[in-house]
């Protein structure tokens, strides 16, 4: 079962309005608006969806945060559709393939958190997905299904497209409102959290494309037919997950939650290249830890992952391969994190870069005894409770798990002055 994915067209265009209604879709928005906001609330919490764009987060219990009361003025929903974590391209496949499962799924969720002004936030690279997005609005605008009383339900919900330009950072949920708000993309301190002060400082719900997809299939079948499609009820819902690296196929694909890393390597992938062996896996996107062999019967779901000492992250696995020299693999990743570094704390924007540094001398061959001593340092003083948002925490994944599983290959080129794999960074 791929109710998120089944219907896409295999050339990725995407489904017209005609299209989708014929396959039975906004009949997941009619029923829901026959049910009272707190009864889908309460779907939703049961159907143990969480949120897909890398935290996990339930869904239904952030959406319980915001405050119902009649008084206040104006409410938003925002979709995160700013795709760009390193090796994610999972959301990509839903926005140009299935816009209008989207919209009928952040149509649900407005009017379950009583919104009525609803944003798109965008990768700026996204063209194919904006063109397909902006016609899909204007479809539903003219079919009854946004704008003013709502299939003459009463509600109303304005949409809006907003494409980024560019930055990372503004994957960051508070950084992403004050990016809608036209200030610098910078994070804000949490507490308190959106869904009671978020756009313009009122009531604000931010989820992920693949979470928002989700939502008219759990209307529609209900919560227990939804967590029952996981391996994992404690994880509901099915999961896309991909593959990158040296396998024979790399792709994304709907899967149950909870099918193991190796399922999705060697089946799903086709396994590794001829003459390319496995060595580790980051198994959510470049800020997570790595996976190594000892790990491929582990569950991708979020509890057996953190079980791992890893995070699911955005399920999109990147795989290590015994020819790419791991140090040079983290420094590329750590080169990213540092440029995207929004340079409002200290500990990020002063401790990226250095890392960086320390990473690129020791692939040239200029590393020195005590270099994995302050990188060490590093994964602490970047961590968790040091800095304002989970970028360099995110960073720090994994590179202290490189220094956990291939340490050994950075004593190594400490040692012979060089690459061992003959590569140079310039
Ligand atoms: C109320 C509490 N709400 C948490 C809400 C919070 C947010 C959601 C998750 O980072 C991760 C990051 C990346 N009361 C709450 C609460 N919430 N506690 O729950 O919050 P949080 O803080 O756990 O995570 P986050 O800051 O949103 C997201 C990782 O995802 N990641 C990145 C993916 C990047 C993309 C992209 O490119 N667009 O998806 C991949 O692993 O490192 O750890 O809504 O408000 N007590």
């Amino acid at each position: 079962m791929k109710p998120l994915t089944t219907h896409i067209k295999t050339d990725g265009s995407p489904l017209s309005l005609e299209e989708y209604e014929r396959l039975g879709g906004y009949q997941a928005l009619r029923k829901a608006l026959g049910m009272s906001p707190a009864e889908i609330t309460a779907e939703v919490k049961d159907s143990n969806l969480k949120g897909r764009g890398g935290a996990g987060f339930n869904t239904g219990m952030k959406w319980s945060f915001v405050p119902m009361d009649e008084n206040i003025d104006t409410k938003y929903l925002i979709c995160n559709a700013d795709e760009m974590e390193p090796g994610t391209f999972k959301d990509r496949w839903l926005l140009e393939g299935h816009p209008h499962q989207l919209l009928e799924g952040m149509l649900i969720a407005a009017y379950a958190i009583q919104a009525t002004e609803g944003y798109v936030f965008l990768r700026w690279a996204y063209k194919t997905a904006a063109e397909g997005i902006r016609r899909a609005i204007a479809e539903a605008e003219l079919s009854g299904y946004l704008g003013q009383n709502i299939l003459g339900s009463g509600f109303h919900l304005k949409m809006h497209l907003h494409t980024g330009v560019g930055r990372y950072m503004c994957g960051e949920e508070t950084a992403l409102l004050n990016s809608l708000e036209g200030k610098r993309a910078t994070p804000r301190a949490k507490p308190p959290f959106p869904q009671v002060s978020g756009l313009f400082g009122k009531p604000t719900i931010v989820n992920n494309v693949e979470t928002f997809s989700c939502i008219p299939h759990i209307i529609s079948m209900g919560a227990d037919w939804f967590r029952n499609l996981s391996k994992n009820p404690q994880d509901g819902g099915t999961k896309i997950y991909g593959v990158s690296g040296q396998v024979k196929r790399p792709g994304a694909w709907e899967l149950p939650m909870g099918v193991t890393l190796r399922e999705l390597i060697e089946e799903h992938a086709g396994g590794m290249k001829d003459g390319f062996h496995f060595r580790g896996a980051l198994p959510g996107g470049a800020s997570t830890d790595f996976l190594v062999e000892e790990h491929l019967d582990v569950a991708m779901d979020y509890g057996s992952v953190a079980a791992a000492g890893s995070r699911l992250g955005t399920g999109t696995v990147v795989v290590l391969d015994d020819r790419t020299c791991p140090v040079g693999f983290v420094h590329n990743l750590e080169h990213f994190f540092a440029q995207e570094s929004c340079g409002w704390c200290t500990p990020c924007r002063e401790g990226l870069p250095w890392t960086e540094k320390i990473l690129k001398a020791l692939e040239n061959g200029e590393g020195r005894e005590n270099d994995l001593d302050t990188l060490a340092f590093h994964t602490k003083a970047l961590g968790p409770g040091h800095t304002f948002c989970a970028l360099a925490p995110g960073a720090m994944e994994p590179l202290q798990s490189a220094l956990k599983y291939f340490r050994q290959d950075f004593e190594q080129h400490i040692h012979e002055k060089r690459c061992p794999y003959g590569h140079t960074i310039h």
